[in-house]
């Protein structure tokens, strides 16, 4: 099936012709060389729609409330966070595909089916900006997939993850006014609606090229105190008036990584949560959040980095660390990177 055999859905096609997610997987996970992907991934989007259902009705059934413990990085676990967590590892294990999982609301690896010839380890966020669910804005999930080099065994999974395994998907669940489902297995990044009408995810973006530069940044400026003087003067940079140099850019920040990286790959832009006095590492974690998401961005033609290297070059030394992150159009990244570069000098 090649691209052009690709359709946007349009209504009178949106039964038989149409491009579900899982039809589409199978194409590209055949291109990749890695036909399980495909059935790995569809389980990850049949997931998502349970948490979509979850988060649509949680102020109608209570689940707005915390449970009373922190996760393995100190957040308050929500009751969303935790029934999110379980639908995740069920349908993973469902797919027998998964020899492990790490995600956000675990302390350890979950072991799946690591004794068997699972291909592969999940790193997952199953419910990213959590704290927007009380108000009911938008909300996320992001899931990364690595390919194991030692299937078979359950010995020494972490160090394995950590240290041999490779990236192989990336991409995310953004619960907002429409339930949207953007992948990527490494060449290319399409972006899927769910009709909730049939509960298939349908082509709504092909081939998303991110634009080169944008015209909105999403930053916590509240954090500004906090800040090193390479961010203030990037930041400064961006609130200039110029319009001949298409300044300024528009403060965009929801609160959701997801919301903002899904508009900043459709329309450009950055995205930043830079290391700071209260997060000298950064906030976001590398393995379920800003590595996937790099994955994505790169495949899109966007870039990712910690402000002083490529995300995918990061060192990976634990399973909750945390990185800062810059995220978005190329030009406006490495921008970002060269005011950091100035300011350091
Ligand atoms: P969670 O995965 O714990 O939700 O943290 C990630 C996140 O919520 C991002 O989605 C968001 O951009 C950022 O943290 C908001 O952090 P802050 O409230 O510190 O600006």
């Amino acid at each position: 099936m090649n691209d052009s055999s690709f359709k946007r859905a349009d209504r009178a096609e949106r039964s038989s012709q149409a491009t579900t997610l899982y039809r589409h997987l199978v194409a590209r996970a055949a291109e990749r060389g890695a036909p399980p992907l495909a059935a790995l991934v569809a389980e990850i989007a049949y997931a998502a729609k349970l948490v979509a259902r979850e988060a649509r009705q949680a102020a109608l059934t209570g689940r707005l409330g915390t449970v009373g413990s922190a996760n393995a990085t100190g957040d308050t676990q929500k009751e969303l966070d935790v029934l999110a967590n379980q639908i995740f590892l069920d349908c993973l294990d469902a797919s027998g595909l998964v020899a492990a999982v790490v995600s956000e609301e675990l302390e350890g690896v979950e072991l799946q089916h690591c004794r068997g010839d699972a291909e592969y380890f999940v790193c997952l966020d199953p419910v990213d900006g959590s704290s927007n669910l009380k108000v009911g804005t938008s909300l996320g999930s992001i899931f990364g997939v690595y390919r194991r080099t030692r299937p078979g065994s359950c010995e020494g999974v972490e160090q394995e993850l950590l240290n041999e395994s490779s990236l192989m998907a990336g991409g995310y669940v953004l619960y907002g006014a429409a339930t949207a489902f953007v992948y990527t297995l490494g060449e290319r990044v399409d972006g899927f609606v769910l009709d909730q009408e049939i509960g298939e995810f349908l082509l709504s973006h092909p081939d998303i090229r991110c634009p080169q530069s944008g015209s909105g940044y999403s930053i916590n400026t509240g954090n500004s105190h906090l800040w090193e003087p390479g961010v203030l003067d990037f930041v400064r940079h961006l609130d200039t008036v110029a319009p001949a140099a298409g300044l300024p850019y528009t403060l965009r920040y929801s609160g959701a990584l997801m919301a903002d990286l899904h508009r900043i790959l459709l329309e450009g832009g950055i995205y930043c949560y830079p290391a700071d006095k209260d997060h000298p590492d950064g906030k976001l974690r590398l393995l379920y959040e800003a590595a996937p998401l790099g994955l994505l961005a790169e495949a899109a033609g966007g870039r990712a980095s910690s402000g002083r290297e490529r995300i995918l070059e990061v060192p990976r030394r634990a399973l909750h660390q945390t990185t800062p992150l810059a995220l978005g159009s190329a030009e406006d990244v490495a921008t970002y990177e060269r005011f950091l570069a100035e300011a350091a000098a």
